[in-house]
C-alpha cells in the first residue's frame, strides 16, 4: 500500500481509539437490602486514590459498615444501616468534603483545597 493510504488508515484507527476512549458508563444507581443491611451505588464524580481516600474517609461514621469507591468507574458502593443513617445524610457527607455526586454538588472550598491532582472535572 503507498504512504498516504496507510497515513489514512492509521489516522481513523487513532480517531477509532479516541472515540472509545469516553468515561465508562456504568451510571446506574441502585439501592437492595439484604439481611437488614441496605447497600447503595451511584456515581461520585473523582480521579485518583487520594480521591478515594477522601471520599470513602466522609462516610466512615456510625452506621455506615462499609464504603468503597471504584477509581475506575466511579461508582461508590456504601452498606448502611437505615435506622442511623440515610443515603441522602451519605451523599450529603460526599458533598461536604468536595465531591460532586448524583444528587448533590460538592462543596466549592473543599474542593478548591484538594490536591491538584484531585480536583476533578466537575459534574455538568
Ligand atoms: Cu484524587
Amino acid at each position: 500500500m503507498n504512504i498516504n493510504k496507510f497515513i489514512a488508515i492509521a489516522f481513523m484507527l487513532a480517531i477509532g481509539a479516541c472515540g472509545n476512549k469516553k468515561e465508562s458508563e456504568t451510571t446506574l444507581s441502585t439501592t437492595e437490602i439484604v439481611n437488614g443491611i441496605t447497600t447503595s451505588t451511584f456515581k461520585v464524580w473523582g480521579n485518583c486514590g487520594m480521591c478515594k481516600e477522601t471520599i470513602e474517609g466522609s462516610v466512615e461514621v456510625e452506621g455506615v459498615s462499609e464504603a468503597d469507591w471504584n477509581t475506575e468507574t466511579k461508582m461508590i458502593k456504601v452498606s448502611y444501616d437505615t435506622i442511623k443513617i440515610s443515603l441522602d445524610q451519605i451523599q450529603k457527607n460526599i458533598a461536604a468534603v468536595g465531591y460532586d455526586n448524583e444528587k448533590y454538588k460538592g462543596d466549592v472550598g473543599a474542593y478548591n483545597n484538594l490536591p491538584e491532582c484531585c480536583q476533578y472535572i466537575r459534574r455538568k
